[in-house]
């Protein structure tokens, strides 16, 4: 790399840091410097920029203005939840720990209890583990965006789950210290001390919390941080908000943000077991050596950048053709697929049928709460060879998640049924150092395999880093797969679906961004283009976000209309037209400004 490019990207590595960066938004909203010209990017560079932004999660803290993953502080707070943990782990009658959070951050709950059940099932022990996800188990495989900013929901669900327990520690995840939902458990928490210790996990510091009045609600979530600030001096609350750096497309915390969910509460949860069980005290260098980990992990998985780029290079291509791509998994990386596939309906305004995951064993692989969730939900590997097998060709890309401990011969079964229809069909493997498993037939099989070979970890379980190697690459996928077929601008999502308060922000706000226009101007052109209307009634101004933001479930195109109008000055009829002619957003707006 040439020296002056490598000063320049170092530099854009911390420009976000700067406190005249972007001031008005919170961290998790920021727009990424190293990302700018994503929607320009080739695949290979594209994966070089998000493996920069992935790392900026382990940075150090340099000055004063955000904690970091590694910092002093957050290192010493994981402590203190894991010994919170284990206090139970040894004596768990009556007694609940509940992980809860709002689409990706409510699946990463889902993920990470089913894990450590099952941990604990292995020990013959009773599951001590509960998950709540804001809209119940079909946002586990769907986007359902309005129960996030129900805070009374949120505590009717807390309420249910801990029916009859004396003591519960509840940890609300909400990457952007946002979601009404979980403000309102956390509050129910602050109620009940002496039922409840909350913890609350973000990627934000305390004074970017929102602030929005909750509609019925005397708290906002600021107001809840703050009184848990207060509580945390007598370790009563608990905070774990490091920043990770803005997202590589601004505000997809699916990305980072999940990622980094995962990676805080395995470290604390597997400190709490290995104190309870093997007699393995939580210390400071057990939790930072577990942290340096998954830092690895990172490592291990862009090592294989070619690799990922000709996958996202494939997956770009069969997107753009109008055509499809399937995860086929095997255990929780098949869990992983599922998540990675559902969340880019909501994130890209992909269609359901554009990228789908499917689990060996269904439902009942899956182990979810509320069990099978009906014909709408089709996740089994026998759905796939039903419903979508058939209609395949060599356009649609076919991807297999596996490891060496899952039923290879299985795998090999399914990639034999997929290449009568595909030739497009690729693999990626996770497998110990040295383990010569017996998959060479399905290399065969494949136009690409990822191999990934993983040296034992120093610390940490292997399943959990192969779980994130997973999520850091299918999130690389199917994000830069998007980026190809035109879904976003400059680093922003332009077609982001306006379904609660938080989106609609977002919304306005890109709207202000891209056309210089004031905030009024611009909300008004966003409402314009949920009602479809050119001129706004009484009715539609006097109505609230909760009313808009229902109405725009059942829209498309909203901020691309909103943004054509806005700087064309032509009617919404006019805007369809020209979306219509000029399908790759990108390329419509672009035009526009041009
Ligand atoms: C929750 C969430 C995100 C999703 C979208 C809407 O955010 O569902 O997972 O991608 O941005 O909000 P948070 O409460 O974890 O910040």
């Amino acid at each position: 790399m040439a020296q002056s490019e490598w000063t320049c990207s170092l530099s854009s590595v911390h420009e976000w840091e700067s406190p005249d960066y972007e001031p008005s938004l919170p961290v998790s909203e920021k727009s990424n410097p190293l990302t700018r010209d994503i929607d320009r990017a080739s695949a290979s560079r594209i994966v070089r920029m998000l493996q920069a932004c992935d790392a900026q999660m382990f940075q150090e803290e340099s000055g004063a203005t955000y904690q970091r993953l590694l910092s002093e502080q957050v290192v010493a707070t994981l402590m203190e939840v894991a010994q919170k943990v284990e206090i139970i782990l040894k004596d768990p009658r009556d007694s609940l720990v509940v992980l809860s959070g709002c689409g990706t951050s409510g699946r990463l709950a889902f993920l990470i209890t089913s894990a450590f059940n099952r941990a604990l099932q292995e020990l013959s022990q009773r599951s001590l583990y509960s998950y709540i996800i804001a809209g119940g188990d079909r946002a586990l495989l769907s986007s359902q965006e309005a129960p996030e900013d129900d805070p009374k929901l949120g505590m009717l669900s807390l309420k249910k789950v801990c029916e009859g327990k004396k003591r519960v520690l509840f940890i609300g995840i909400s990457c952007g210290l946002s979601a009404p939902f979980v403000a309102g458990q956390l509050e129910l928490c602050l109620q009940h001390p002496e039922v409840y210790t909350p913890v609350l996990v973000g990627f934000n510091p305390p004074h970017q919390a929102r602030n929005e009045p909750i509609p019925g609600c005397t708290f906002t979530f600021r107001s809840v941080v703050q009184r848990m600030q207060e509580l945390a001096k007598s370790h009563k609350a608990f905070l774990i908000n490091p920043a990770v750096g803005p997202e590589a497309v601004s505000g997809s915390s699916r990305m980072k943000g999940g990622s980094a969910t995962k990676i805080l509460l395995e470290v604390v949860l597997s400190a709490a077991h290995a104190a309870a069980f093997t007699n393995t005290p939580v210390t400071y260098k057990g939790i930072l050596q577990h942290m340096r980990a998954y830092e690895k992990t990172l490592d291990i998985t862009y090592a294989q950048k070619e690799g990922i780029s000709a996958l996202l290079e494939a997956a770009g291509q069969s997107l753009q053709r109008g055509r499809r791509v399937c995860y086929l998994g095997w255990g929780s990386l098949a869990t992983l697929g599922l998540i990675d596939a559902s969340e880019c309906i909501p994130t890209f305004g992909a269609d359901y049928e554009d990228v789908r995951g499917f689990i060996s064993g269904g439902y009942r692989a899956l182990n979810n709460n509320e069990g099978p969730l009906g014909p709408d939900f089709c996740i089994a590997h026998e759905d796939f060879l039903h419903l979508v097998l058939p209609s395949l060709d060599d356009r649609d890309v076919v991807l297999l998640l596996y490891t060496q401990s899952d039923d290879v011969s299985d795998v090999e079964k399914m990639a034999l049924r997929v290449r009568e229809k595909t030739s497009n069909l690729h693999a990626v493997c996770h497998r110990v150092e040295g383990d010569t498993a017996a998959d060479d037939d399905i290399n065969k099989l494949c136009s690409s395999s990822l191999k990934i070979n993983w040296p034992p970890p120093a610390s940490g379980s292997l399943l959990h880093m192969w779980e994130l190697s997973t999520k850091l690459l299918l999130n690389s996928l199917s994000t830069g797969a998007h980026v190809l077929k035109g879904k976003i601008y400059q680093n922003h999502m332009m077609d982001v679906q306006v379904t609660n308060s938080k989106l609609y922000c977002r919304a306005t706000r890109l709207l202000q961004k891209l056309s210089g226009c004031p905030e009024i101007q611009c909300e008004e052109a966003l409402l314009k283009a949920v009602y479809r209307v050119d001129e706004l009634t009484v009715d539609i101004t006097s109505s609230d976000i909760i009313t808009h933001t229902h109405t725009a479930r059942n829209r498309t195109k909203v901020v691309p209309l909103a943004l054509v109008c806005l700087l064309t000055g032509c009617s919404l009829m006019e805007a369809e037209t020209h979306l219509q002619q000029q399908p790759i957003v990108r390329e419509a707006v672009e035009a526009c400004l041009a």
